[in-house]
């Protein structure tokens, strides 16, 4: 199968100053880079995933995550006055749910900028600086005088480090230097060495940044903080960087001193050298990028300019819209890989690249939609392994989140039950914090953990991984139902149990049961019986949730047709002076996507989540247009689904391919890349259903390699808006079941017997075999 080629890239250097239009990113999960191509002087935006301030520091003794000792009378009073609809006396009690101060929840940091300055300023022709995602390369080209001058740069996954080649055609020149450095940090220069170190003044976290520049044919000298190459055919720079950091609870200290740490990758590295580092390096990356291919319309060959392409895109050339959207779907998976693997933080709020020290949002770990995105693509665009850094976060997450849980819910673990329930809310930091937010509005989120676990069982229901539910999800997921199972009260004015209070994140009024919370909490009570029911484990809590699950009575139906957003919306006295019709969040909207309840056999559900959506309408900010792709994906209407993608797209997107809010947040990108592959498959209604949102603009055109659940990979080649071939990989030798109209299936060219009920098609399979089916 022929593709467009997946690169971005620009006939002209970015401006330094528009880091989030223009630079190209490139990334191993631990570490950063960002580019500009600069011709005299090249700024590269450096960072590591750790570098954080807030947490455990001698400033702050007392730091615990932001928990405020107590709050649990303050719920318990709260329900009350709820429940005796003492509306405004409940809410003069939120400012108690709160957490005790955000003193210590700290930001994300910038590392620093490498400067790189060459001698040459003008005269400069055949201009390319390029983003290759096939490949996980940016480089950047051009003649100078007639020179031709060339530079490539990676991060490797495999040996932690990010080399940056660059070699002219006459004789090169440069000078390596620091800018933007932490306060308080120093930068040395020895030999062919530049070192940068120091301690976080707010948390001590301490930190190493190191280039190693070697060059064969120049020479290469230091002083004052920089290191100069002169008369070079070429040079490469080795760059890795570490903190102290670690994921352990509570001091979140490894002990190891990341200089050691650094000093050990570039001493190994300089021995390798770039080409076979990058030979290491590619092979790693594209066995998780290579897996899937998407081509639109027939389309493929060279790219356009992406600056072009875009305004073109906007313009509504077909020929762009079937190169970009296959690339912005690429360019997902590209982040994904690039910003969250193994030993990683999962992705933050902008993957792992940041340029500033005062980040929108801390760029943290936002969990009332944003973490959640981030990982919707990871398991249907094939790359499960990039969830591992959440999974592991999550697990992290629980021994803080225990104290959560006993403050403000009264939920205690204790050496009886040492795993008796774990909590977190609205944002989280790699410092374990789990309380709510500063404000009751935004930071109180009971569900934000229910939903997180979708993530996670996921993780499972595509790979059915045994060992990793058995291990790592299912461990998380049980003391998650510990949590819940304690939590829920029954209210005799609703008649079931409900979470409460709630909060719809962002929007409306605090309300008891509120459909966001209700549906969360719901889907993970399904998912958690069918997990500890694939592992035959824990009998008791299960019969406990399964009659709690039923009690829970999620969606309800409005006067105007519309999945309500509040048990109470219609009520007389219901308070609506916070309720947008156009906000951003459409929380209510859980159970269509990313949960599994509202589908095709629930017709008024379905019916009433389309009213919901067509009252909040297209226009919103770029995670949410993502959303709302996904969403109207699940309802099997392709064109509208296009319709917000082209939004995102056209609306939402900076020439680089980022996503913004506005500002910058990646979480589009990855919505936007989730819910391409969900219009091309789905899987959450126990078939494979190729196709399932086809777009009339996607008259034509063929996949490779995308995941459905139950351990299948699936490829579809389709003309007219009809499959003609569809081929599955079966993984774990499941009986397959596929909504399609073809009939013939084979296995290596042999008839393989198939039954047919209605629309759907069914057939067994073998471990590691391919079926084909056709007409
Ligand atoms: C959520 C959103 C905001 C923003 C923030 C990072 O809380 O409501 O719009 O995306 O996360």
């Amino acid at each position: 199968m022929e593709t467009i080629r997946n690169v971005i890239y620009f006939n002209s250097p970015g401006d330094p100053e528009k880091w989030e239009e223009e630079c190209l990113p490139i990334g191993n999960g631990y570490m950063g880079a960002s580019f500009f191509g600069g011709i005299s002087c090249e700024r590269i935006v450096l960072n590591e995933k750790t570098l954080w301030t807030g947490g455990p520091s001698v400033l702050r003794p007392g730091y615990n995550g932001g928990n405020r000792a107590g709050a649990n009378k303050y719920v318990r009073k709260v329900q009350e006055l709820l429940d005796e609809g003492k509306y405004s006396e409940a809410l003069e009690l939120l400012p108690n749910l709160t957490c005790e101060s955000g003193d210590g929840f700290g930001m994300y940091q910038l590392l620093c900028d490498a400067v790189l300055e060459f001698p040459e300023t003008a005269d400069v022709t055949e201009y390319r600086r390029m983003l290759d995602m096939d490949r996980s390369l940016y480089t950047c080209e051009y003649s100078c005088g007639g020179v031709p001058r060339r530079l490539e740069a990676f991060a490797s996954y495999p040996d932690r480090v990010i080399c940056i080649r660059i070699k002219s055609g006459g004789k090169l020149s440069f000078k390596l230097s620091l800018d933007k450095i932490q306060q308080g940090g120093e930068v040395r220069a020895g030999g062919n060495v530049l070192d940068y170190y120091g301690a976080l003044a707010d948390n001590g976290l301490r930190y190493c940044g190191r280039f190693a520049v070697v060059s064969d044919s120049g020479a290469v000298s230091s002083g004052d903080g920089c290191v100069s190459v002169e008369n070079a055919d070429e040079a490469v720079i080795y760059f890795s960087a570490a903190t102290d950091y670690s994921d352990e609870y509570p001091t979140y200290r490894s002990g190891v001193s990341p200089s050691e740490k650094v000093g050990a990758v570039l001493k190994n590295c300089t021995k390798i050298g770039f080409d076979k580092l990058y030979e290491r390096h590619y092979a790693d990356y594209a066995g998780l990028f290579g897996r899937v291919k998407l081509c639109l319309n027939g389309k493929s060959g060279e790219i356009a300019d992406a600056g072009k392409l875009l305004e073109l895109y906007k313009k509504g050339s077909a020929e762009a819209a079937n190169m970009l959207e296959p690339l912005y779907f690429q360019f997902g998976r590209y982040m994904l890989v690039s910003s969250s693997r193994e030993g990683s933080l999962p992705a933050n709020l902008q993957g792992v690249w940041n340029e500033s020290n005062t980040p929108p949002w801390c760029c943290d770990y936002h969990i009332n939609v944003n973490l959640q995105m981030n990982y919707w693509g990871a398991y249907n665009t094939n790359l499960a392994e990039t969830a591992k850094p959440l999974i592991r976060f999550l697990d992290k997450m629980r021994a803080p989140g225990r104290i959560t849980a006993k403050e403000y819910y009264g939920i205690a673990s204790g050496s009886e039950r040492p795993e008796n329930g774990w909590i977190a809310h609205t944002q989280a930091n790699p410092f374990g914090w789990t309380a709510p937010g500063w404000d009751f509005y935004w930071g109180w989120s009971t569900a934000a953990v229910a939903w997180l676990m979708q993530n996670i069982w996921e993780y499972y229901e595509f790979t059915l991984d045994r060992e990793m539910l058995e291990k790592k999800i299912y461990p998380i997921m049980r003391e998650s139902a510990e949590f819940y199972r304690q939590w829920l009260i029954y209210s005799e004015k609703q008649g079931r149990l409900v979470s409460s209070p709630t909060y719809s994140p962002e929007h409306g009024p605090v309300s008891v049961g509120n459909t966001y919370e209700q549906s969360l909490i719901s889907q993970f009570y399904a998912d958690f019986l069918a997990a500890s029911e694939a592992l035959d484990a824990d009998r008791e809590l299960r019969g406990i949730i399964s009659a709690q699950s039923k009690e829970l009575s999620p969606f309800h139906i409005g006067s105007r047709g519309q999945l309500k957003e509040w048990f109470e919306e219609d009520e007389p006295d219901f308070d609506n002076s916070k309720v947008q019709q156009n906000h951003r969040h459409i929380s209510h909207l859980m159970g269509l996507y990313p949960g599994k309840a509202i589908t095709r056999k629930t017709p008024e559900y379905m019916e009433a989540a389309k009213v919901t959506m067509n009252e909040r309408g297209d226009e919103s900010t770029g995670w949410a247009r993502a959303y709302k792709v996904n969403l109207w994906a699940r309802t099997g209407d392709g064109n509208r689904a296009y319709k917000l993608l082209r939004g995102l797209l056209a609306g939402c997107t900076f020439p680089n391919l980022f996503d913004f809010h506005p500002p910058f947040q990646l979480d589009g990108n990855f919505g936007g890349s989730a819910g391409i592959a969900e219009m091309l498959l789905q899987s959450h209604n126990g078939e494979i259903e190729p196709l399932a949102a086809i777009p009339d603009n996607w008259e034509s055109g063929e996949y490779i390699g995308l995941c459905a659940r139950g351990g299948f990979e699936v490829s579809v080649r389709w003309s007219g808006g009809k499959a003609e071939k569809i081929t599955v990989l079966s993984r774990k030798g499941l009986a397959c079941s596929v909504r399609t109209e073809l009939t013939r299936v084979t296995c290596g060219g042999d008839p393989v017997k198939s039954t047919r009920s209605g629309v759907i098609l069914h057939f067994e399979t073998e471990k590691g075999k391919i079926y084909d089916i056709g007409k």
